[in-house]
């Protein structure tokens, strides 16, 4: 059976080796919610309003913390304190992209201390191997104070109009998945990565890799910018487990509203494609 399309959420997190992965089907199921919201707003203030408002109705929050424009403790406690009263994850979409010795300060430590917020970082693996390997050896560090907490995301797609991030480099993403699994608890992509077939790497009985996918609207095709969207509905279809929203819900005259719509419209079609309606 296709691990990352059939079962239910409650299913998967009994069986996920990945403690952080459990947890976070265990939200999804809870709150009956598979929105992520992109929290892409500038101050400290309306991030922090944000999530405190849109909290019942998501999973995870991604955040870009680096175009706030008075990040600071406060925004450090802030986030943590939301994340507990509400029961979500913090995603900073960080996009890491470099020699592995450079990521490992990017991500722990530096002036925005990801590892000590954010349960779940991404990475492109335009650099190579190493990227992923850097990260994953810090994140298992002895002295790592977060262990299990933490996890990965591959960017192995990208929504926007011509996007490379297609065949080889797809591939590959699934191969560093495969390799560095307890770290890597799936990816950012457009669909269930499952059926990729690779002369590297084999998938295994058990694998479950979480799918993200971005570019989430229910009223927009894209900007002027090349984002491309598709609905809740298409996006779960093509093996979204989380669909990731931004201006279509923190941008809404109404953004509460709005999150639940897309929960409503996320959480049916993902029980239609498990079976379940
Ligand atoms: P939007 O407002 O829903 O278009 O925001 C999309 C968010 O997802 C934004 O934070 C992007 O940086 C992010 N994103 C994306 O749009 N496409 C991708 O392929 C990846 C991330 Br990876």
């Amino acid at each position: 059976m296709s691990s990352t399309s059939r079962s239910t959420y409650g299913a998967r997190a009994q069986k996920h080796p990945n403690a952080l992965v459990r947890r976070l089907f265990e939200i999804a199921e809870a709150k009956k919610t598979n929105v992520t919201v992109s929290a892409d707003v500038t101050t400290t203030k309306e991030l922090l309003d944000l999530a405190d408002r849109l909290g019942p109705h998501i999973a995870v929050i991604k955040t870009h913390i680096d175009i706030l424009s008075d990040f600071s403790e406060a925004t450090i406690a802030g986030l943590k304190t939301l994340a507990e009263k509400h029961n979500f994850l913090i995603f900073e979409d960080r996009k890491f992209i470099d020699i592995g010795n450079t990521v490992q300060k990017q991500y722990h430590g530096g002036v925005l201390r990801i590892s000590e917020w954010a349960h779940i970082i991404n990475c492109s693996i335009l650099p190579g191997e190493g990227i992923v390997e850097a990260l994953a050896q810090t994140a298992s560090a002895p002295d790592f104070p977060y262990g299990p907490e933490r996890g990965l995301l591959i960017l192995a797609e990208m929504t926007s109009k011509g996007s490379l991030a297609t065949g080889e480099y797809t591939t590959r993403s699934v191969d560093y998945a495969r390799k560095y699994k307890n770290f890597v608890m799936g990816f950012v992509s457009t669909r269930s990565l499952t059926d990729v077939r690779s002369e590297n790497s084999s998938r295994s009985e058990d694998e479950d890799f979480v799918v993200f996918t971005t570019g989430v609207n229910l009223s927009s095709k894209g900007d002027k910018l090349g984002q491309q969207y598709q609905t809740p509905q298409s996006a779960i279809a093509r093996g979204a487990d989380f669909i990731i929203a931004g201006r279509g819900i923190y941008a809404a005259p109404d953004p509460v509203e709005a999150a639940k719509r897309y929960q409503q419209e996320g959480w049916e079609a993902y029980l239609a494609r498990v079976g379940a309606q």
